[in-house]
């Protein structure tokens, strides 16, 4: 017999740390994950199997399909924005392809046990591009059909894959006979920058933030790689992992939407020096704008609009920007490296 699981690809990376910790408390379902490298030791113990390989293995994919009832899928596995932009043949590779065999796959396995499989996909901020900083500075908080001219390839692959999703979900395979939609179950946020007190990102260009406080928390000096009044919408980990198991649990009837902003605060890179300065006073943060990823940053919106979450699925983040820092992350980040308070 078939087990019924929840996989999770892309599970070492940071989300999957964090939903991984919150879906084995939960209990609710057994999980399975893929990624290219070994779980964690802390973490592995929690799965119940791990597969080791690329979501592009097709290979990889049947084995898990004749071996388990898959019911929901976390697709965390990307390439980020800066590490894209290095290699955007091999981002759009994984990011794009890869998710679209995990999307044909989620439709052979509610094709074969008959109920539409949830299929949870974390977007981006980055599938926004506003051309200048008089646009950002007058559109205020973003909705989710506004600026949706992305300049990164990443950008680019997230909003397609949005589509695509949409498309499973609604129109997959339109002119056959019998309707083949409805199998895969697509629900979409489009998260904001991360920050997590666990782990310390790579590859994306959010990371100045959480980058910022990690060094602090270690005694390193940090040159911040964008000016001091660049300013995106961010969360805090547990908010982020809530949002999506909140998403995955809510009632189909209820969403309006494929696809939803979500955000908690939205300071400036110099307030989260502030912050930072005040859980880490001898701390050396300086500005050092790289203008190529500046001009990333400058395309994504300084704050999303995130009332269709709210109203639809019962969006709350628990930490607002003070909380944040002055609960969860300055407290956490210095138990993590075991720095001596101030
Ligand atoms: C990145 O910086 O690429 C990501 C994102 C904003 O999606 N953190």
């Amino acid at each position: 017999m078939r087990r019924h699981v929840t996989l999770i690809t892309g599970a070492g990376g940071e989300i999957g740390h964090g939903l991984i910790e919150r879906l084995s408390a939960d209990g609710d379902s057994p999980i399975i994950t893929i990624d290219l490298k070994p779980l964690d030791p802390g973490i592995r113990e929690l799965v119940e199997q791990e597969y080791m390989g690329s979501i592009l293995e097709t290979h990889l994919l049947e084995r898990i399909l004749s071996e388990y009832l898959v019911d929901t899928i976390y697709h965390l596995a990307a390439i980020l924005s800066t590490r894209a932009e290095f290699t955007p043949v091999t981002g759009h590779e994984i990011n794009v392809e890869g998710t679209l065999k995990l999307l044909d796959f989620a439709q052979a396995q509610g094709e074969s046990h008959g109920r539409p499989v949830a299929f949870l996909y974390p977007s981006s901020i980055a599938a926004y591009g506003l051309p200048d900083l008089e646009t950002k500075a007058s559109a205020g908080a973003v909705r989710e059909h506004e600026w949706n001219n992305p300049t990164t390839m990443y950008g680019c692959n997230k909003l397609y894959c949005e589509h695509l999703g949409r498309y499973y979900a609604l129109y997959y395979k339109q002119l056959a006979a019998e309707t083949l939609s409805g199998k895969v179950d697509f629900r979409a946020i489009r998260f904001p920058g991360l920050i997590s007190a666990v782990t310390v990102p790579s590859g994306g260009t959010s990371d100045y933030a959480p980058e910022m406080i990690h060094a602090a928390a270690r005694g390193e000096a940090y040159a911040c790689f964008v000016r001091p009044d660049t300013r995106i919408p961010f969360m805090v980990m547990p908010d982020a992992v809530d949002a999506l198991v909140k998403l995955a649990q809510a009632d189909a009837a209820n969403l309006r939407k494929t696809v939803y902003n979500i955000t908690a605060f939205n300071p400036s890179a110099a307030e989260v020096r502030e912050l930072v300065l005040a859980g880490f006073p001898g701390a050396q943060i300086t500005f050092m704008p790289d203008l190529k990823r500046q001009a990333i940053v400058d395309s994504w919106p300084a704050d999303v609009d995130d009332n269709a979450a709210r109203a639809d699925w019962g969006l709350a983040p628990r930490y607002d920007l003070e909380h944040g820092f002055s609960e969860f992350l300055i407290p956490r980040i210095r138990e993590r490296y075991g720095a001596a308070d101030g």
